[in-house]
């Protein structure tokens, strides 16, 4: 079994909307487990270096305000795959068509407001997870429970 990690981060809208308990839960309830947490208001600096690859898009500048225009979430999740399927549980960026069930899909219908960050990759995820956390923010532990899980 290999374990991943991967980062994940609550948009402004999502925590202006109260939607934090119920999109910690879809993680939560599908069984990752959550190794570092934290809110804050991104830096422009910060922001920018996360979106840096949409540097060159019409969009950018918008993205960059939005995602520095008040708290995010932020965390890091772990477990066996957990990199591609946070991003099936979040959904298509397009809220309108993201499937019902996922994040996105339940949460969401415009573009520019879709709630929800998750890394699209292994190399993406260990950048951004150190883009936005120290080391001694990320928290080693063992659930009592992992005598139910299967290797
Ligand atoms: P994702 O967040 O699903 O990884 P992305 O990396 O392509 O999507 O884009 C990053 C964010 O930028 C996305 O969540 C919302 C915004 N965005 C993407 N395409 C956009 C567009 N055409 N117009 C406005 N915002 C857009
Ligand atoms: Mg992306």
């Amino acid at each position: 079994m290999s374990e991943e990690r991967t980062f994940v981060a609550i948009k402004p809208d999502g925590v202006q909307r109260g939607l934090i308990g119920e999109i910690l839960g879809r993680f939560e309830t599908k069984g990752f487990k959550l190794v570092a947490l934290k809110q804050l208001i991104p830096s422009r600096d910060l922001a920018e270096k996360h979106y840096g690859v949409h540097r060159e898009r019409p969009f950018f500048k918008g993205l960059v305000d939005f995602i520095t225009s008040g708290p995010v979430v932020a965390m890091v999740w772990e477990g066996e795959g957990v990199i591609a399927s946070a991003r099936k549980l979040i959904g298509a960026t397009k809220p309108l068509e993201s499937e019902p069930g996922t994040i996105r899909g339940d949460l969401a219908v415009n573009i520019g407001r879709n709630v929800i960050h998750g890394s699209d990759g292994p190399d993406t995820a260990q950048f951004e997870i150190d883009l936005w956390f120290e080391s001694s923010e990320l928290n080693d532990w063992v659930p009592a429970d992992q005598i139910w899980r299967i290797e």
